[in-house]
Protein backbone atom coordinates (compact mmCIF):
# COMPACT_ATOMS: atom_id res chain seq x y z
CA UNK A 1 0.00 0.00 0.00
CA UNK A 2 1.47 3.52 -0.59
CA UNK A 3 0.58 5.98 1.75
CA UNK A 4 -2.10 8.02 1.77
CA UNK A 5 -1.59 11.82 4.05
CA UNK A 6 -4.03 14.89 4.26
CA UNK A 7 -2.50 17.91 5.06
CA UNK A 8 -5.47 18.30 7.56
CA UNK A 9 -4.38 15.38 9.67
CA UNK A 10 -2.38 16.88 12.40
CA UNK A 11 0.11 13.94 11.99
CA UNK A 12 0.52 15.37 8.72
CA UNK A 13 4.17 17.08 8.99
CA UNK A 14 5.60 14.00 10.51
CA UNK A 15 4.18 11.30 7.56
CA UNK A 16 5.73 13.77 5.09
CA UNK A 17 9.21 13.95 6.56
CA UNK A 18 8.94 10.19 6.70
CA UNK A 19 8.17 10.15 3.03
CA UNK A 20 10.89 12.76 1.86
CA UNK A 21 13.61 10.80 3.92
CA UNK A 22 12.48 7.19 2.76
CA UNK A 23 16.33 5.76 1.80
CA UNK A 24 15.54 4.66 -1.23
CA UNK A 25 18.85 3.83 -2.92
CA UNK A 26 20.53 1.34 -1.17
CA UNK A 27 24.23 2.12 -2.91
CA UNK A 28 26.45 -0.56 -2.27
CA UNK A 29 29.88 0.11 -1.37
CA UNK A 30 31.60 -0.61 -4.36
CA UNK A 31 34.70 2.37 -4.31
CA UNK A 32 37.25 0.30 -3.53
CA UNK A 33 36.83 -2.03 -6.18
CA UNK A 34 36.39 0.91 -8.50
CA UNK A 35 39.73 1.99 -7.46
CA UNK A 36 41.34 -0.60 -8.25
CA UNK A 37 39.99 -1.17 -11.65
CA UNK A 38 40.42 2.31 -12.73
CA UNK A 39 44.40 2.39 -11.25
CA UNK A 40 44.27 -0.98 -13.77
CA UNK A 41 43.12 0.20 -16.55
CA UNK A 42 45.45 3.38 -16.07
CA UNK A 43 48.39 1.26 -15.64
CA UNK A 44 47.82 -1.35 -18.53
CA UNK A 45 45.56 0.23 -20.83
CA UNK A 46 43.93 -2.20 -23.21
CA UNK A 47 45.12 -5.13 -21.72
CA UNK A 48 43.12 -4.33 -18.61
CA UNK A 49 40.20 -3.39 -20.22
CA UNK A 50 40.32 -6.76 -22.27
CA UNK A 51 40.50 -8.39 -19.52
CA UNK A 52 37.92 -7.09 -17.04
CA UNK A 53 35.41 -7.18 -19.61
CA UNK A 54 36.38 -11.21 -20.21
CA UNK A 55 35.63 -11.27 -16.46
CA UNK A 56 32.16 -8.94 -15.84
CA UNK A 57 30.54 -9.71 -19.51
CA UNK A 58 32.24 -13.11 -20.71
CA UNK A 59 32.84 -11.43 -24.01
CA UNK A 60 36.36 -11.70 -25.13
CA UNK A 61 37.93 -8.98 -26.99
CA UNK A 62 41.10 -7.94 -28.71
CA UNK A 63 42.16 -4.44 -29.50
CA UNK A 64 40.90 -5.17 -32.92
CA UNK A 65 37.52 -6.27 -31.60
CA UNK A 66 37.02 -3.26 -28.83
CA UNK A 67 35.39 -0.95 -31.40
CA UNK A 68 32.89 -1.94 -33.37
CA UNK A 69 33.27 -1.47 -36.98
CA UNK A 70 31.31 0.52 -39.55
CA UNK A 71 29.93 -2.97 -41.09
CA UNK A 72 29.23 -4.15 -37.57
CA UNK A 73 27.23 -1.17 -37.07
CA UNK A 74 25.52 -1.29 -40.69
CA UNK A 75 24.77 -4.85 -39.69
CA UNK A 76 22.94 -4.37 -36.71
CA UNK A 77 21.09 -1.31 -37.63
CA UNK A 78 19.41 -2.99 -40.76
CA UNK A 79 17.66 -5.28 -38.42
CA UNK A 80 16.01 -2.50 -36.85
CA UNK A 81 12.02 -2.01 -38.56
CA UNK A 82 11.17 1.08 -40.28
CA UNK A 83 8.79 2.26 -37.80
CA UNK A 84 10.96 1.73 -34.98
CA UNK A 85 13.66 4.10 -37.15
CA UNK A 86 11.13 6.33 -37.80
CA UNK A 87 10.17 6.63 -34.22
CA UNK A 88 14.15 7.32 -33.53
CA UNK A 89 14.07 9.98 -36.46
CA UNK A 90 11.12 11.81 -35.22
CA UNK A 91 12.36 11.73 -31.80
CA UNK A 92 16.12 12.65 -32.56
CA UNK A 93 14.22 16.19 -34.63
CA UNK A 94 12.76 17.34 -31.79
CA UNK A 95 15.53 16.88 -29.59
CA UNK A 96 17.79 19.17 -31.84
CA UNK A 97 15.36 21.36 -32.68
CA UNK A 98 14.67 22.21 -28.87
CA UNK A 99 18.22 21.70 -28.07
CA UNK A 100 19.37 24.59 -30.82
CA UNK A 101 17.13 26.76 -29.10
CA UNK A 102 19.52 25.97 -25.60
CA UNK A 103 22.78 27.88 -27.75
CA UNK A 104 24.10 30.69 -25.53
CA UNK A 105 25.15 33.77 -26.75
CA UNK A 106 28.88 34.95 -26.97
CA UNK A 107 29.04 38.43 -25.65
CA UNK A 108 31.38 41.93 -25.61
CA UNK A 109 31.26 45.38 -24.86
CA UNK A 110 33.28 48.61 -23.90
CA UNK A 111 33.02 49.60 -20.42
CA UNK A 112 33.10 53.62 -19.86
CA UNK A 113 36.23 53.22 -18.52
CA UNK A 114 37.69 51.41 -21.75
CA UNK A 115 37.74 48.10 -21.43
CA UNK A 116 36.11 45.48 -23.90
CA UNK A 117 34.94 42.64 -21.69
CA UNK A 118 32.92 39.83 -22.53
CA UNK A 119 33.12 36.52 -22.73
CA UNK A 120 32.80 33.00 -25.68
CA UNK A 121 31.67 30.15 -25.55
CA UNK A 122 33.44 26.76 -26.94
CA UNK A 123 32.06 23.25 -27.14
CA UNK A 124 34.45 20.18 -25.00
CA UNK A 125 36.83 18.83 -28.17
CA UNK A 126 35.19 15.10 -27.28
CA UNK A 127 33.18 13.60 -24.93
CA UNK A 128 32.26 10.04 -24.21
CA UNK A 129 28.86 8.71 -23.44
CA UNK A 130 28.29 5.92 -21.09
CA UNK A 131 25.22 3.44 -21.95
CA UNK A 132 24.25 1.08 -19.68
CA UNK A 133 23.54 -3.10 -21.06
CA UNK A 134 20.98 -4.86 -20.44
CA UNK A 135 17.36 -3.80 -19.15
CA UNK A 136 18.08 -0.23 -18.78
CA UNK A 137 19.70 0.00 -22.46
CA UNK A 138 17.61 2.58 -23.43
CA UNK A 139 17.82 4.51 -27.21
CA UNK A 140 15.98 7.33 -26.26
CA UNK A 141 18.61 8.05 -23.69
CA UNK A 142 21.60 7.69 -26.53
CA UNK A 143 19.63 10.22 -28.20
CA UNK A 144 18.95 12.66 -25.35
CA UNK A 145 22.67 12.17 -24.15
CA UNK A 146 24.37 12.48 -27.55
CA UNK A 147 22.05 15.32 -29.26
CA UNK A 148 23.02 18.44 -26.96
CA UNK A 149 27.00 17.33 -27.62
CA UNK A 150 26.44 17.52 -31.30
CA UNK A 151 24.27 20.56 -31.26
CA UNK A 152 26.76 21.92 -28.96
CA UNK A 153 29.92 21.26 -31.41
CA UNK A 154 31.67 18.41 -29.69
CA UNK A 155 33.93 17.34 -32.49
CA UNK A 156 34.22 14.06 -31.21
CA UNK A 157 31.93 11.43 -29.87
CA UNK A 158 32.49 8.31 -28.03
CA UNK A 159 29.69 5.79 -26.92
CA UNK A 160 30.79 3.04 -24.28
CA UNK A 161 28.14 0.18 -24.22
CA UNK A 162 28.51 -3.05 -22.17
CA UNK A 163 27.63 -6.09 -24.68
CA UNK A 164 27.04 -9.27 -21.84
CA UNK A 165 27.49 -12.57 -23.78
CA UNK A 166 28.32 -10.15 -26.75
CA UNK A 167 24.46 -8.97 -27.09
CA UNK A 168 23.51 -5.42 -28.37
CA UNK A 169 20.68 -3.39 -28.16
CA UNK A 170 20.39 -2.23 -32.19
CA UNK A 171 18.11 0.11 -31.75
CA UNK A 172 20.90 1.40 -28.93
CA UNK A 173 23.37 1.49 -32.59
CA UNK A 174 20.65 3.26 -34.75
CA UNK A 175 20.09 5.78 -32.05
CA UNK A 176 23.77 6.59 -32.01
CA UNK A 177 24.08 6.66 -35.54
CA UNK A 178 20.88 8.99 -35.97
CA UNK A 179 22.85 11.22 -33.73
CA UNK A 180 25.92 11.24 -35.68
CA UNK A 181 27.99 9.58 -33.07
CA UNK A 182 31.49 8.70 -34.00
CA UNK A 183 33.03 5.60 -32.34
CA UNK A 184 31.27 2.93 -30.56
CA UNK A 185 33.10 0.92 -27.78
CA UNK A 186 31.64 -2.62 -26.38
CA UNK A 187 33.13 -2.18 -23.37
CA UNK A 188 30.99 -1.00 -19.83
CA UNK A 189 31.45 -0.81 -15.97
CA UNK A 190 33.90 1.36 -14.55
CA UNK A 191 37.11 -0.02 -16.97
CA UNK A 192 34.92 1.98 -19.81
CA UNK A 193 34.40 4.96 -17.64
CA UNK A 194 38.35 4.69 -17.09
CA UNK A 195 39.28 3.95 -20.46
CA UNK A 196 37.42 7.68 -21.66
CA UNK A 197 38.52 9.35 -18.72
CA UNK A 198 42.49 8.39 -19.14
CA UNK A 199 42.42 7.22 -22.55
CA UNK A 200 44.24 3.61 -23.47
CA UNK A 201 46.07 2.40 -26.44
CA UNK A 202 43.10 2.06 -29.01
CA UNK A 203 40.30 5.06 -27.14
CA UNK A 204 41.33 8.13 -27.16
CA UNK A 205 40.72 10.05 -24.00
CA UNK A 206 38.04 12.32 -23.88
CA UNK A 207 37.01 15.59 -22.00
CA UNK A 208 33.63 15.16 -20.76
CA UNK A 209 31.69 11.61 -19.61
CA UNK A 210 28.17 11.59 -19.31
CA UNK A 211 25.24 8.67 -19.04
CA UNK A 212 23.60 6.97 -16.84
CA UNK A 213 24.78 3.59 -15.35
CA UNK A 214 24.71 1.73 -11.87
CA UNK A 215 26.57 1.83 -8.76
CA UNK A 216 30.16 0.85 -10.26
CA UNK A 217 29.33 3.22 -13.34
CA UNK A 218 28.46 6.09 -10.65
CA UNK A 219 31.55 5.28 -8.48
CA UNK A 220 33.84 5.34 -11.00
CA UNK A 221 32.45 8.54 -12.48
CA UNK A 222 32.97 10.14 -9.24
CA UNK A 223 36.41 9.26 -9.03
CA UNK A 224 37.52 10.54 -12.39
CA UNK A 225 35.77 13.78 -12.00
CA UNK A 226 38.37 16.53 -12.35
CA UNK A 227 40.41 15.03 -14.70
CA UNK A 228 37.47 14.92 -16.94
CA UNK A 229 34.04 16.74 -16.15
CA UNK A 230 31.03 14.62 -15.56
CA UNK A 231 27.51 15.77 -15.79
CA UNK A 232 25.47 14.44 -12.60
CA UNK A 233 24.82 11.06 -10.83
CA UNK A 234 21.48 10.38 -11.52
CA UNK A 235 19.41 8.84 -9.02
CA UNK A 236 15.83 6.01 -9.65
CA UNK A 237 13.83 8.19 -11.47
CA UNK A 238 10.53 10.24 -9.38
CA UNK A 239 7.33 11.81 -10.81
CA UNK A 240 5.12 14.23 -8.75
CA UNK A 241 1.28 14.56 -10.09
CA UNK A 242 -0.65 17.32 -8.98
CA UNK A 243 -4.17 16.82 -10.57
CA UNK A 244 -7.63 18.13 -9.43
CA UNK A 245 -10.78 15.72 -10.00
CA UNK A 246 -11.57 16.90 -13.16
CA UNK A 247 -9.06 14.01 -14.54
CA UNK A 248 -9.59 10.41 -15.48
CA UNK A 249 -7.86 8.26 -12.55
CA UNK A 250 -6.84 5.67 -14.72
CA UNK A 251 -4.88 8.39 -16.90
CA UNK A 252 -3.26 9.71 -13.71
CA UNK A 253 -2.34 6.14 -12.73
CA UNK A 254 -0.65 5.13 -15.23
CA UNK A 255 1.06 8.42 -15.28
CA UNK A 256 2.32 7.69 -11.75
CA UNK A 257 3.27 3.93 -12.87
CA UNK A 258 5.69 5.01 -15.98
CA UNK A 259 7.68 5.81 -13.95
CA UNK A 260 7.23 3.46 -11.13
CA UNK A 261 7.98 0.59 -13.52
CA UNK A 262 11.70 1.84 -14.49
CA UNK A 263 12.95 0.87 -10.94
CA UNK A 264 11.71 -0.62 -7.81
CA UNK A 265 13.03 1.90 -6.26
CA UNK A 266 11.25 4.69 -8.02
CA UNK A 267 8.73 7.18 -6.60
CA UNK A 268 5.64 8.39 -8.08
CA UNK A 269 3.31 10.55 -5.80
CA UNK A 270 -0.13 12.38 -6.71
CA UNK A 271 -1.34 15.49 -4.37
CA UNK A 272 -4.55 16.27 -5.31
CA UNK A 273 -7.29 18.53 -3.46
CA UNK A 274 -9.56 15.66 -3.72
CA UNK A 275 -9.58 12.69 -1.04
CA UNK A 276 -11.75 10.93 -3.06
CA UNK A 277 -10.27 11.08 -6.20
CA UNK A 278 -7.21 10.55 -4.67
CA UNK A 279 -8.75 7.08 -3.50
CA UNK A 280 -10.08 6.80 -7.12
CA UNK A 281 -6.87 6.85 -9.01
CA UNK A 282 -5.06 4.56 -6.04
CA UNK A 283 -7.90 2.01 -7.18
CA UNK A 284 -6.55 2.49 -10.63
CA UNK A 285 -3.10 1.80 -10.10
CA UNK A 286 -3.98 -1.55 -8.45
CA UNK A 287 -6.29 -2.38 -11.66
CA UNK A 288 -3.60 -1.81 -13.81
CA UNK A 289 -0.89 -3.52 -11.67
CA UNK A 290 -2.87 -6.77 -12.49
CA UNK A 291 -1.73 -6.57 -16.10
CA UNK A 292 1.32 -4.27 -16.26
CA UNK A 293 4.17 -6.75 -17.38
CA UNK A 294 6.44 -5.03 -14.84
CA UNK A 295 3.97 -4.79 -12.61
CA UNK A 296 6.42 -6.61 -9.95
CA UNK A 297 8.86 -3.60 -10.60
CA UNK A 298 6.16 -1.00 -10.98
CA UNK A 299 4.50 -2.63 -7.80
CA UNK A 300 6.97 -2.85 -5.30
CA UNK A 301 8.10 1.23 -5.97
CA UNK A 302 4.52 2.08 -5.51
CA UNK A 303 4.22 0.02 -2.10
CA UNK A 304 7.30 1.32 -1.12
CA UNK A 305 7.61 4.58 -2.22
CA UNK A 306 4.29 5.56 -3.64
CA UNK A 307 1.94 8.04 -1.93
CA UNK A 308 -1.48 9.73 -2.50
CA UNK A 309 -1.32 13.48 -0.31
CA UNK A 310 -4.60 15.31 -0.11
CA UNK A 311 -4.18 19.15 0.07
CA UNK A 312 -6.80 21.94 1.12
CA UNK A 313 -5.89 23.98 -2.27
CA UNK A 314 -3.70 24.07 -4.86
CA UNK A 315 -1.24 26.87 -2.98
CA UNK A 316 -0.65 24.04 -0.22
CA UNK A 317 0.15 21.47 -3.49
CA UNK A 318 2.54 24.27 -4.57
CA UNK A 319 3.96 24.47 -1.65
CA UNK A 320 4.77 21.02 -0.94
CA UNK A 321 5.80 20.27 -4.49
CA UNK A 322 9.07 22.28 -3.91
CA UNK A 323 9.84 20.82 -0.71
CA UNK A 324 9.82 18.03 -2.80
CA UNK A 325 11.51 19.35 -6.10
CA UNK A 326 10.72 16.68 -8.16
CA UNK A 327 12.31 14.98 -11.11
CA UNK A 328 9.08 15.30 -13.09
CA UNK A 329 6.29 17.31 -12.28
CA UNK A 330 3.17 17.16 -13.80
CA UNK A 331 -0.11 19.69 -13.64
CA UNK A 332 -3.21 17.95 -14.19
CA UNK A 333 -5.61 21.27 -13.24
CA UNK A 334 -7.60 23.88 -14.81
CA UNK A 335 -4.88 26.31 -14.68
CA UNK A 336 -1.82 24.74 -15.17
CA UNK A 337 0.43 27.85 -16.31
CA UNK A 338 -1.01 29.36 -12.99
CA UNK A 339 0.61 26.72 -10.84
CA UNK A 340 3.54 26.24 -12.93
CA UNK A 341 4.58 29.63 -12.14
CA UNK A 342 4.27 28.77 -8.37
CA UNK A 343 6.52 25.16 -8.88
CA UNK A 344 9.59 26.81 -8.75
CA UNK A 345 11.63 23.54 -7.74
CA UNK A 346 11.49 20.59 -10.64
CA UNK A 347 13.68 19.22 -12.87
CA UNK A 348 10.45 19.23 -15.75
CA UNK A 349 7.20 20.50 -15.80
CA UNK A 350 4.62 19.09 -17.90
CA UNK A 351 0.94 21.40 -18.15
CA UNK A 352 -2.20 20.21 -18.33
CA UNK A 353 -4.15 16.78 -19.10
CA UNK A 354 -2.74 15.83 -22.60
CA UNK A 355 1.33 15.64 -21.46
CA UNK A 356 1.79 12.75 -20.11
CA UNK A 357 5.24 12.65 -18.98
CA UNK A 358 6.38 10.03 -21.41
CA UNK A 359 6.08 12.63 -23.93
CA UNK A 360 9.35 14.35 -22.36
CA UNK A 361 10.92 11.08 -21.94
CA UNK A 362 10.54 10.36 -25.49
CA UNK A 363 9.62 12.93 -28.41
CA UNK A 364 8.90 16.18 -26.71
CA UNK A 365 11.99 18.22 -27.24
CA UNK A 366 13.26 18.78 -23.49
CA UNK A 367 15.72 16.31 -22.57
CA UNK A 368 15.07 13.63 -19.95
CA UNK A 369 18.19 13.80 -18.04
CA UNK A 370 17.27 15.55 -15.20
CA UNK A 371 17.96 15.78 -12.09
CA UNK A 372 16.75 13.36 -8.89
CA UNK A 373 16.60 13.13 -5.27
CA UNK A 374 15.94 16.45 -4.94
CA UNK A 375 18.61 18.29 -6.60
CA UNK A 376 16.28 20.12 -8.64
CA UNK A 377 16.43 22.83 -5.82
CA UNK A 378 19.99 23.84 -6.86
CA UNK A 379 20.51 21.90 -10.54
CA UNK A 380 18.78 21.45 -14.17
CA UNK A 381 18.32 19.02 -16.57
CA UNK A 382 21.46 17.83 -19.15
CA UNK A 383 21.95 20.56 -21.73
CA UNK A 384 24.07 21.98 -24.56
CA UNK A 385 25.41 23.59 -21.66
CA UNK A 386 26.87 20.48 -20.65
CA UNK A 387 29.39 20.16 -23.67
CA UNK A 388 30.03 24.27 -23.74
CA UNK A 389 32.47 25.88 -21.40
CA UNK A 390 32.55 30.20 -21.13
CA UNK A 391 35.96 31.57 -21.79
CA UNK A 392 36.08 35.11 -20.55
CA UNK A 393 37.69 38.01 -22.35
CA UNK A 394 39.69 41.39 -21.45
CA UNK A 395 41.34 44.31 -23.54
CA UNK A 396 42.41 47.44 -21.88
CA UNK A 397 43.42 50.30 -23.44
CA UNK A 398 46.46 52.70 -21.52
CA UNK A 399 42.90 54.94 -20.56
CA UNK A 400 41.62 51.87 -19.06
CA UNK A 401 44.16 50.97 -17.53
CA UNK A 402 45.26 54.15 -16.33
CA UNK A 403 41.47 54.15 -14.47
CA UNK A 404 41.29 51.09 -12.72
CA UNK A 405 45.13 49.62 -12.69
CA UNK A 406 46.09 51.80 -9.28
CA UNK A 407 43.17 49.74 -7.10
CA UNK A 408 44.69 47.10 -8.90
CA UNK A 409 47.70 47.92 -7.62
CA UNK A 410 46.40 48.45 -3.89
CA UNK A 411 44.77 45.17 -3.88
CA UNK A 412 48.14 43.65 -4.99
CA UNK A 413 49.84 45.10 -2.02
CA UNK A 414 47.37 44.19 0.39
CA UNK A 415 48.16 40.56 -0.57
CA UNK A 416 51.31 41.10 -0.82
CA UNK A 417 52.42 39.94 -4.13
CA UNK A 418 54.60 42.47 -5.17
CA UNK A 419 54.78 41.09 -9.33
CA UNK A 420 51.15 41.27 -9.58
CA UNK A 421 51.06 44.84 -8.26
CA UNK A 422 54.09 45.86 -10.10
CA UNK A 423 53.26 44.16 -13.74
CA UNK A 424 50.20 47.20 -13.61
CA UNK A 425 52.87 49.73 -12.40
CA UNK A 426 55.32 49.54 -14.91
CA UNK A 427 52.87 50.16 -17.94
CA UNK A 428 51.55 52.57 -15.73
CA UNK A 429 54.73 54.16 -15.31
CA UNK A 430 55.44 53.79 -19.00
CA UNK A 431 51.83 56.19 -19.34
CA UNK A 432 53.44 58.99 -17.14
CA UNK A 433 56.55 58.93 -18.81
N1 LIG B 1 12.14 8.63 -17.33
C1 LIG B 1 13.56 8.32 -17.41
C2 LIG B 1 14.10 8.26 -18.81
C3 LIG B 1 13.52 7.23 -19.70
N2 LIG B 1 12.24 6.86 -19.76
C4 LIG B 1 14.15 6.52 -20.67
C5 LIG B 1 12.08 5.96 -20.70
N3 LIG B 1 13.25 5.74 -21.26
C6 LIG B 1 14.35 9.39 -16.68
O1 LIG B 1 13.89 9.63 -15.45
ZN1 LIG C 1 10.84 7.14 -18.16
Amino acid sequence: MPVFLATTDPAFEEGFVTLMNAKREDSPDVDATVAAIINDVRNRGDAAVIELTARFDRLDLTQDSLRFTPEEIAKAVAQVSAEDRAALELAAERIRAYHVRQMPDDAQWCDPEGATLGWRWSPVSAAGLYVPGGLASYPSSVLMNAIPAKVAGVARLAIVVPTPDGLVNPLVLAAAEIAGVDEIYRIGGAQAIAALAYGTETIAPVDKITGPGNAFVAAAKRRVFGKVGIDMIAGPSEILVIADSDNDPDWIALDLLSQAEHDESAQSLLITDDAGFGQAVAAAVDVRLETLERAAIAGASWRDFGAVITVRDMDEAADLSNRIAPEHLELCVADPEALAEKTIHAGAIFLGPWTPEAIGDYVGGPNHVLPTARSARFSSGLSVMDFLKRTTLARMTPDALRAIGPAAERLAQSESLEAHGLSVRARLDKLNR
